[in-house]
Parts: C-alpha cells; structure tokens; sequence
C-alpha cells in the first residue's frame, strides 16, 4: 500500500494540463484507495449499458474525479464461461420458482464478477457534460453555422489532445496499437479504443491520423489517399490480427467528435453502442465517395447532429435568430 498522505500532500491539482506535472505513478496509488473517494452526485445510471457514472472528490484532492463503472461483457467461448461460471465456487440463491420458470441470484467468483472503470482526474467541466442526464437536440449545421458557431466555440473549448499526441509519438498505449505507418501525409496509427476491453462481436478500434486535421469538415479531395490507406491498411490489420472477415467491420467517422483530431472508428459489425445513430456516423464509404463525387462537399455540405444539451444548442439557436434577415429558401435551419 502506498504511503497515501504523502501522495495526499502532492496532489493539488486545478486544471486538465496540471496533470502532466503531477508523478504519474503516485497518482495511480492515490486512485487505487477508493475508500478516499466520496460520491458527490449520480449522473447516470444506464440499466442498458449497465453503467454507472459518478462525480466526486478524493479527500484532500482539489478538483472534481469522475468515475465510470460499468459492467464487463460475458466471454464468447464456451470454455471460459465454464471456468468462469459454471463452476462449484459460483453462489447461486434461488428467488423464485413457476411451473418451468426459475429466477436465482448468481454470484461468480471475484475475477469473473469484475467493472471496468475509468477514472478522470482532474474532470473538467466537459467531461462531466458528457455524463449528464442526455437531453437531445437536432442541429443542422450549414457551413455558415460551422464557421460562425462551431469553429470558434471548438477553438476555445475543445477536450485536451495530449492523449492522441501520446499515442501518435508512442508515449502512451504502445502494447495496445495493432498497426502504425509512419507515413506524414498518409500514414495513422491504429489502436484498440480505450472503451474496448476484449471480445470480438464488440471490437472497436480507433485510426489517429498523423497529419493535423480537425473533424470530417476539413477534408477534401488532397485527403483521399490519407482515407483510401485508413481503409484499406486499417482493415487489413484488423483481419490479419484478429481474423475478423473484412465484411464484419463497420468503419466510420462521428461528426461531431468529441476529439478534434481526425479519427476513424473500426468495429465489428454486432457491435451497437458506438455512436452508430444516423445523426453521428459518417461510414468513410461515402465520405470518400462525396469527395470523389465533389472535392469541397463538407465545406458545403449541411451536416446534422445532435447536441445533448441545452447549453450546446442554444449558441446555434441565438445566431440564427441574430441573423435571420436573408430569404426563408436560403437560410440554414435548425430543428428540434
Ligand atoms: P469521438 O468520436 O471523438 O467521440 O471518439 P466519443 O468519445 O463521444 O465517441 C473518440 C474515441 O476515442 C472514443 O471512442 C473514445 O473511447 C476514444 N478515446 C478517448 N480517450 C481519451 C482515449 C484514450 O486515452 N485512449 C484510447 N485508446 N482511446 C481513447
């Protein structure tokens, strides 16, 4: 066990940015004793997701922590659930029994009954957003609206990149990339989502290009060889590693990201909680084949998403009303 006041003392820590000054590995001890954590507020529980996220502090620690918890998936393979489940260590309670329907209380032994959890510290005030309650709003952005709401709000306030930065230059994550080239123009790293613990029907995978570019807004015909090597390489990487048919793998951008370095998401085909719904996913298939079909088509392109929050779609609403002088037929919409 570490020496936990020690740490205490080190650790006073305001801003995302901090977080690189502070050691690392005595952060990681400090984490490791939850019973210093104390739960300030429920934002969600998801019984689909079978998740819990929790804000709250670490005694003596400046600053907000988020924790997500959330239940891990069942093996595939009929061995591992044998060894893992069906087995004398497992308690079972009955609950109720009908005619041929009986209920039981399951309870594995500990390594089977296991959470993956996350822990931000510092949480910012976004990553805290992001866990809230959803309420959902649709925006349709015209590129008038990108460039007069987006792009200025995005510039000041976007989620921190060191982690993509981390990967890129191989500081971070290296046992958990699958794929790298080098290449400046071309060239993406490809690397196991940090959602993804294992299992194939919900592999996810992320491509992190090397060449600087924000979102899907930015491309235009110079970047389709970058988006052709993304498809091609990174799905031959997936195949070769986890001999998953390449007609399994559903490849995608999301528009809006939540990280404003272009990324492509890998997943396998069963895969349904990824950020799929229609107002998000962007398959690089008909991204490439936009551009293909018309060079500056996200410069011009009217892109609707959905913001999860009133605070996010009101910036939109307030410049439309600002601005609502020109002709009905040529103005940008925007609906709820
Ligand atoms: P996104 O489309 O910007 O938004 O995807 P989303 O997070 O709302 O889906 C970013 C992707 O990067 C997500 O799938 C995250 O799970 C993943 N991700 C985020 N972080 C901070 C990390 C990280 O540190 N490492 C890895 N490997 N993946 C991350």
């Amino acid at each position: 066990m570490a020496d936990v006041s020690v740490i205490e003392e080190e650790i006073t820590v305001e801003s995302e940015k901090d977080i690189s000054e502070i050691n690392e590995d005595k952060v990681h001890e400090f984490m490791k004793d939850l019973s210093k954590f104390k739960v300030e507020k429920v934002l969600r529980n998801n019984s689909i997701q079978k998740l819990v996220a929790v804000v709250g502090t670490f005694e003596k620690c400046d600053g907000d922590a988020l924790v997500i918890l959330e239940k891990k998936i069942f093996p595939d393979e009929a061995l591992t659930l044998s060894q893992g489940f069906f087995n004398e260590r497992t308690e079972v309670n009955k609950i109720y029994q009908n005619d041929i329907y009986r209920g039981y209380d399951m309870f594995p032994t500990n390594k089977f009954n296991g959470l993956n959890a996350t822990i931000i510290y510092p949480a910012t005030p976004k990553h805290i957003e992001k866990y809230m309650p959803p309420e959902f709003y649709i925006v349709e952005e015209s590129p008038e609206l990108y460039k007069n709401v987006t792009l200025p709000k995005l510039l000041s306030q976007q989620l921190s990149l060191k982690w993509v930065d981390n990967i890129l230059n191989g500081t971070a994550e290296t046992d958990r990339v699958i794929f790298n080239d080098p290449d400046e123009e071309t060239g993406f790293v490809l690397v196991k989502d940090s959602k993804w613990h294992d299992g194939l029907s919900v592999l996810h995978l992320i491509a992190l290009t090397r060449k600087p570019i924000m979102s899907i807004r930015d491309l235009n015909k110079d970047h389709l060889p970058l988006l052709r090597n993304i498809k091609d390489a990174g799905t031959k990487a997936i195949v070769e590693k986890y001999n998953l048919p390449a007609n399994q793998i559903r490849i995608f951008f999301h528009y809006q990201p939540s990280y404003y370095h272009l990324h492509v998401h890998f997943t396998s085909t069963t895969l349904e909680n990824a950020g799929t719904n229609c107002e998000r996913a962007h398959m690089i298939t008909s991204v490439i084949n936009n551009i293909e079909l018309m060079s500056d088509y996200y410069q011009k392109a009217t892109l609707v998403f959905r913001v999860c929050k009133l605070s996010m779609y009101e910036p939109y609403e307030e410049y439309l009303k600002k601005n609502d002088d020109g002709p009905p037929a040529k103005k940008p919409r925007l609906a709820i």
